[in-house]
């Protein structure tokens, strides 16, 4: 059966006002970088629950909302995660990832050592869900996961970044140990591991610059 349909509307800005709207975004937004050196110093759980629930205002296929966020701040599960995720990385910078892989990283200077999984306050660790097990036992399929899964990341990104969290999307390949360490049944699969907190106090990120936007951009045809 059809959802009642509700009122839905949206303030009319004119051009000039959605423009200025849009530059204030994206000079908040521009400032964002992929962050390895992180301070100790905790962040309140209550910030973190904040971000997830800008996260959770994602679309999704169906409204299934295909996503799970796993909030870890105990030092014994950080330790436990970075230990699996170095081990998965020693073994893909020494032997799993070609050449060409490791060329592409160059720039970006990383190396299987992570020692911001321990140091990072938070590590939100996604899991993007394939189905959810209705109260009665019953399987109900999620659509297209992974799309949704990635959007509800995007907009937790942009969450921390604007409350002044520093962020990395991570990806230690393969990532199951994640699902074995957190407890997560089978059916969720991790999508990614973001760690979260302020940024160290001399922290340097490498000098890289983005695509001017015309280069990513294309009008009609
Ligand atoms: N997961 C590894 C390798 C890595 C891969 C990509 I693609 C990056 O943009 C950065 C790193 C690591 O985290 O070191």
């Amino acid at each position: 059966m059809p959802a009642p349909q509700i009122p839905f509307s949206l303030p009319s800005f004119n051009s000039d006002e959605q423009e200025l709207k849009l530059k204030t975004l994206h000079s908040m937004l521009v400032t964002r970088r992929s962050c390895r050196m992180f301070s100790g110093e905790p962040v309140h759980r209550d910030v973190i629950e904040a971000a997830v629930a800008i996260a959770n205002t994602a679309p999704s296929g169906a409204n299934r909302q295909p996503w799970r966020f796993v909030c870890v701040s105990d030092p014994a599960i950080k330790r436990e995660i970075r230990i699996a995720a170095e081990a998965e990385e020693r073994e893909s910078y020494d032997h799993r990832m070609p050449a060409e892989w490791l060329e592409a990283l160059e720039p970006i200077g990383t190396t299987w050592e992570k020692p911001f999984l321990e140091i990072a306050p938070w590590l939100v660790v996604v899991f993007r869900v394939d189905f959810e097990i209705a109260p009665d036992g019953r399987r109900l399929k999620t659509y297209y996961p992974v799309e949704s899964t990635g959007l509800a990341c995007g907009l937790f990104l942009a969450a921390c970044h604007v409350a002044g969290l520093a962020t990395l999307t991570h990806t230690p390949s393969p990532m199951n140990f994640l699902r074995a360490i957190l407890n997560r049944p089978e059916h969720e699969k991790p999508f990614l591991l973001i760690p979260v907190g302020r940024p160290a106090v001399n922290a340097t990120v490498p000098d890289l610059k983005k695509k001017p936007v015309t280069d990513v951009l294309v009008w009609n045809r």
